[in-house]
């Protein structure tokens, strides 16, 4: 098959370039619904990551292709780009698939968009399990607060309330994360202040 590398980085470019439009149109809602100003796209960081979960047809049902993890991210869209389902939430501690749909991308509300909303949008557990005949591949984008950034819930959105999680910058919390094994809401657990 013939390959061309500028075909497949213009295509990856301008993918990510739609997804960090669309992103912004997102938070653009969200903050209106929270009635507040969100930070703008100069804030705002993006992470593509492709992956492959082969067909297991031994033991599928005891395996999983990603642990059960919440995102680090603001927003993460996920394309379940061969239409082969295997994305589950957790929802009232079930496991809950999201079927794939040709026309749409999955909006996953992650860590620090908890954390800046004090919880009002909370980040979603996810886990993703194998298939035993299909192979699978998805394209994660994360949007995240620039690393060099602290984040903290946003005092306009706590206003009277309790403030719920520490104000951490975005590189060490990451540096945590990334270095440990996945594991529920890890990045939420961190940030959490006892109260
Ligand atoms: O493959 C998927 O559908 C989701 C992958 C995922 O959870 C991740 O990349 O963090």
């Amino acid at each position: 098959m013939a390959y061309n590398s500028c075909q497949l980085q213009e295509s990856i470019e301008s993918y990510s370039a739609e997804l960090m439009r669309v992103t912004g149109s997102l938070m653009a809602i969200i903050a209106r619904n929270l009635g507040v100003d969100l930070p703008s796209d100069t804030y705002v960081s993006q992470a593509l990551r492709m992956t492959y979960y082969p067909a297991c047809p031994v033991a599928h049902d005891k395996v999983l292709g990603i642990s059960p993890h919440s995102d680090i991210s603001m927003l993460t869209l996920v394309w379940e780009l061969n239409m082969v389902g295997g994305l589950q939430i957790k929802r009232q501690d079930a496991w809950v698939p999201v079927k794939p749909h040709p026309k749409a991308l999955v909006v996953n509300v992650g860590d620090f968009l908890e954390i800046m909303t004090n919880g009002k949008y909370q980040s979603i557990e996810h886990r993703v399990t194998v298939n035993p005949h299909k192979e699978r591949m998805s394209i994660s984008a994360f949007h995240l607060p620039k690393f060099d950034m602290s984040v903290g819930p946003l005092s306009e959105i706590v206003g009277a309330e309790l403030k719920k999680y520490k104000t951490l910058r975005v590189d060490e919390v990451a540096k945590v994360v990334f270095s440990s094994k996945l594991d529920g809401k890890k990045t939420k657990d961190y940030a959490m202040l006892r109260i």
